[in-house]
């Protein structure tokens, strides 16, 4: 893919540090092109108002715009019914109103949640939360040394007494696409339902939630391009319909007396209080950006990318890579460290000359102790990266440890 994508991204024309900005922290947020920034303005320019509650033009645009920016993400998600899309604040929020709506209903002593070593904690913690609440017992699923999930595993873990599978889609840290379709029908086998989290994968290739088979599937919209603040769950109706509310509060009720409250059908029985609908105008301009490249596209040329960055990496010796295996499916998200150099050390070295990468234990605490690492550097690739990017990348880190005074062997 020829990429001329970069302009339409205002922040991608600003220096920093006085160097051209080479943005590569794409796993913890995107940047936002034009279309997506004007959609937010626009909307607070002509048609603010508190939708689902006034019967006047404006509040009546307002309703229109989420709900058609609802109808947008079923079908970005090939989902069966707008009913089963419900706003909310992030990944982690989805996440959190599965674990308190059905885990902490549907989960009961002795159960057992599966999840895999390699989640983010917004897919762990709650599940913690869950298990200690309940007296269910959580079981991991360990990735092997070049970061995949190995089929005996999933077998092994996968049993009659789970109840819940909560998996990651794609890591945060190692990029791994891990196989949902396999992991779903080895649960429904058995009777569990399936939490994907898809933060990191919805962004960078093409998903189908009934194809997946998932019971419910996270996404945020700023890993997208869309603004911070809104975020998606996609819940199988029947699921959806059998969990009692998460929050309470206005627009999210049928009647209420002074002891008694009905609550509304599916989606509005999960969203109580004013929903972000200038954020959801900005992820309807998302969802248009990114189909107008396609992400079978978008998923080509990350893959083209990473296999490019990976082979220019190889030649530092003293990088090591995590998940960077020749035969795994990744997306661009790339993990390493080099030699005797903290990330963090790396990170600034490389901010410097105007890089912008993440160091840290990127919110998966339990994977770093299962690598064996504090911390790792991640570079993470969106599809407005060029070649030139990943050339300043490996052309800063191999100045690094000169800097520190280290050798270069
Ligand atoms: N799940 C995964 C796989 C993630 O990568 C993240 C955020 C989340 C959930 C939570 O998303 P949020 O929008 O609710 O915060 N991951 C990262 C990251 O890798 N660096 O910064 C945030």
């Amino acid at each position: 893919m020829s990429n001329n994508y970069r302009a339409d991204f205002p922040i991608l024309q600003r220096t920093t540090n006085e160097k051209r900005l080479v943005y590569l922290d794409n796993g913890a947020t995107t940047q936002k092109p034009l279309s997506v920034i004007r959609a937010v303005e626009q909307y607070y320019h002509a048609f603010n108002a508190n939708p689902h509650r006034g019967a006047y033009e404006l509040s009546v645009k307002a309703t229109e715009i989420y709900e058609n920016t609802r109808d947008k993400v079923r079908e970005f998600l090939g989902a069966a019914k707008s009913s089963e899309i419900i706003f909310t604040k992030n990944a982690t929020e989805s996440l959190n109103l599965v674990a308190y709506s059905y885990g902490m209903n549907f989960i009961q002593a002795g159960d057992e949640i599966v999840l895999s070593i390699a989640e983010h904690h917004s897919n762990l913690v709650p599940w913690q939360q869950v298990a200690k609440a309940k007296g269910a017992v959580l079981k991991y699923l360990y990735v092997s040394d070049d970061g995949t999930l190995p089929e005996a595993e999933l077998e092994q873990k996968i049993t009659a007494k789970t109840r819940l599978v909560a998996i990651t889609h794609v890591s945060n840290v190692l990029g791994i696409i891990n196989p949902i379709k396999r992991i779903t029908e080895l649960a429904h086998a058995v009777g569990a339902v399936v939490v994907v989290d898809g933060a990191q994968s919805v962004p960078h290739l093409p998903v189908n939630v009934q194809d997946l088979d998932a019971d419910f599937f996270v996404f945020s919209g700023h890993k997208m391009l869309a603004p911070m603040g809104i975020g998606v769950l996609y819940g199988k109706e029947e699921l959806l319909e059998a969990m009692p509310p998460f929050l309470f509060g206005g627009d999210m009720i049928e009647y209420v007396e002074e002891q008694e409250t009905t609550f509304a059908p599916l989606p509005a029985k999960f969203e109580a209080g004013t929903q972000n609908v200038g954020g959801a105008m900005g992820l309807s301009a998302a969802i248009d950006y990114l189909q107008a490249i396609g992400l079978p596209a978008i998923e080509e040329a990350e893959k083209d990318l990473v296999r490019y960055a990976i082979a220019e990496l190889r030649k530092l010796p003293y990088i090591t890579l995590y998940g960077c295996g020749d035969f795994v499916d990744k997306t661009g998200v790339i993990s390493f460290n080099v030699q005797d150099i903290h990330p963090h050390d790396v990170s600034s070295i490389l901010d410097a000359d105007g890089i912008a990468i993440r160091a840290g234990h990127h919110c998966a605490h339990p994977l770093m102790k299962y690598l064996g690492v504090n911390a790792t550097c991640r570079a993470s690739l969106y599809f407005y990266n060029t070649r030139s990017d990943i050339d300043a990348l490996v052309e800063s880190l191999s100045r690094v440890r000169g800097v520190l005074g280290y050798g270069l062997k």
